[in-house]
């Protein structure tokens, strides 16, 4: 299948940013230490029955030890850029209030060593770990976090700001408030079904604030970490594309219109709400430097399954009340996680976006893209993945679509939410007894297609 010898990825333009992506949580570990406070995930993973290998993220991948070394791999890859997250309960141990100085430190000293390294260092200030003290009273659901996060991307800015070109506020507010506050599937665990949506707004309402604190100190490039993917309808019949219609509303365009249009798409949608919103819209629509899309594949969708087919989507976990169903989409690879494998779902996503947005949408970067497989080491089938996704993006490169940006996710092997450690997206392997890293094939790969699109032998 892959062959590892050529990089066989054609050129990007000039300036394209070549990065790879991890999160705080996911990788850091040291829950404890230095004066970090706890998180709504932290919570949530102490929850039996919540994380599915009953794990949790106390030791992770233990970057918040052993940062240089990864530091150092960052370097090797010749990354020319890090996408990370700021913990916001390192930084503000209860969400607001004292400022814990270690927390900051730490993030002080990566950024200092990632510029000294000529690794430009791209903070996303919320990867999910929201700060348990504000998840009791509430979290996301609660208008005034909204606020208290613009206060802490101005204490982050404040430290960072003058060594960072691009910020990134939010990461997927979608899978929190879908999955965080409707499913429960995720932290914090609540099952409210629609009335989640006050968690959309409120984390959007955030990123607008945010967005107005960080260009009070300065910020020169913002922009926003969502995931997007085509959403495609089981058939042509109705009842199939009305389903389609609406997952494609509450997973794509609920979060990218208003703080692309500044509105929300659908009128309906007003009354699930928190009151009105129309002064809200404007921080939210800010206009923003870049728009970040972390893409994985296209969802198949058609109308509810019947009891008698619940089994089909017992992977997907969708509780039958729902008005719509996932469907696996046939005739596809499958990744180590059985996502499909679809890389002409990432230049369709573009062109939906070009279409929908126009002259409203800025220059694209890709924050996410990548793949599991519990390969440890010869991973083949990451190497055709990511060529075959890179392949795919230059064609809407070509076509003319602003792209200034791609990153991979991710990194390490990491600590996938609730599927627990089993899940390995990294290009380097981690061993989770002994926190010894080992670059796999897929890292050398891109190595030398990084080498290749700078132009020099480094
Ligand atoms: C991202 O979320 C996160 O930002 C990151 O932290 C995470 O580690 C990474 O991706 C890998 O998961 O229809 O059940 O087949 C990914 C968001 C939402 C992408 C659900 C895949 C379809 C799963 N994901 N989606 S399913």
């Amino acid at each position: 299948v892959a062959d590892v010898s050529g990089p066989e990825v054609p050129r990007f333009p000039g300036g394209f940013l070549w990065g790879v992506s991890t999160s705080a949580f996911q990788i850091e570990g040291a829950v404890d230490e230095d004066g970090r406070g706890p998180s709504a995930w932290d919570a949530f993973t102490a929850r039996p029955g919540s994380v599915k290998d009953g794990s949790d993220a106390a030791v992770a991948a233990g970057h918040y030890h052993r940062w240089p070394e990864d530091l150092a791999l960052l370097r090797e890859l010749g990354a020319g850029a890090y996408r990370f997250s700021v913990s916001w309960p390192r930084v503000l141990p209860s969400g607001s209030g004292a400022v814990n100085g270690p927390g900051l430190d730490f993030y002080d000293r990566l950024v200092d060593a990632l510029c000294e390294a000529g690794i430009q260092p791209v903070p996303t200030l919320f990867h999910w770990d929201t700060p348990q003290a504000l998840e009791e009273r509430g979290g996301w659901l609660e208008r005034d976090t909204a606020r208290l996060f613009a206060d802490y991307a101005d204490t982050v800015a404040a430290r960072l700001g003058d060594r960072i070109t691009h910020w990134v506020t939010l990461n997927e507010p979608a899978e929190v408030t879908l999955l965080g506050y409707g499913l429960g599937q995720h932290a914090p665990g609540r099952r409210l079904l629609f009335d989640a949506l006050p968690a959309a707004h409120h984390q959007l309402l955030g990123h607008g604030l945010a967005v107005r604190a960080l260009r009070a100190r300065g910020a020169r490039s913002i922009g926003v970490a969502n995931s997007h993917g085509p959403v495609w309808p089981l058939s042509d019949g109705e009842t199939d594309r009305e389903a389609a219609e609406l997952y494609d509303l509450l997973t794509n365009r609920m979060f990218a219109d208003p703080l692309l249009l500044g509105r929300y798409p659908d009128e309906g949608l007003a009354a699930l709400l928190p009151g009105p919103v129309a002064d809200d819209l404007k921080a939210i629509g800010e206009p923003l430097d870049w728009y970040g899309v972390n893409y994985y594949q296209p969802t198949l969708v058609g109308a509810p399954a019947p009891e008698s087919q619940a089994g089909e989507f017992a992977g997907i976990g969708l509780p039958g009340e729902l008005p719509f169903g996932i469907r696996e989409i046939p005739g596809k690879e499958r990744t180590g996680s059985g996502w499909a494998v679809v890389p002409e779902g990432l230049p369709e996503t573009l062109r939906t976006f070009c279409a929908r947005y126009g002259d409203r949408l800025p220059p694209v970067m890709i924050t996410e893209n990548g793949c599991a497989y519990p390969d440890p080491v010869h991973d083949r089938e990451r190497v055709a993945f990511l060529r075959a996704h890179l392949r795919a993006l230059h064609e809407a490169v070509a076509e003319g679509i602003d792209v200034r940006g791609y990153f991979v996710w991710s990194l390490l092997d990491n600590f996938e939410w609730a599927e627990g450690y089993r899940p390995r997206f990294g290009l380097v392997h981690v061993d989770y007894q002994t926190l010894e890293r080992t670059p796999k094939d897929s890292f050398r790969w891109l190595r030398a297609v990084l080498r290749e699109q700078r132009g020099s032998s480094r």
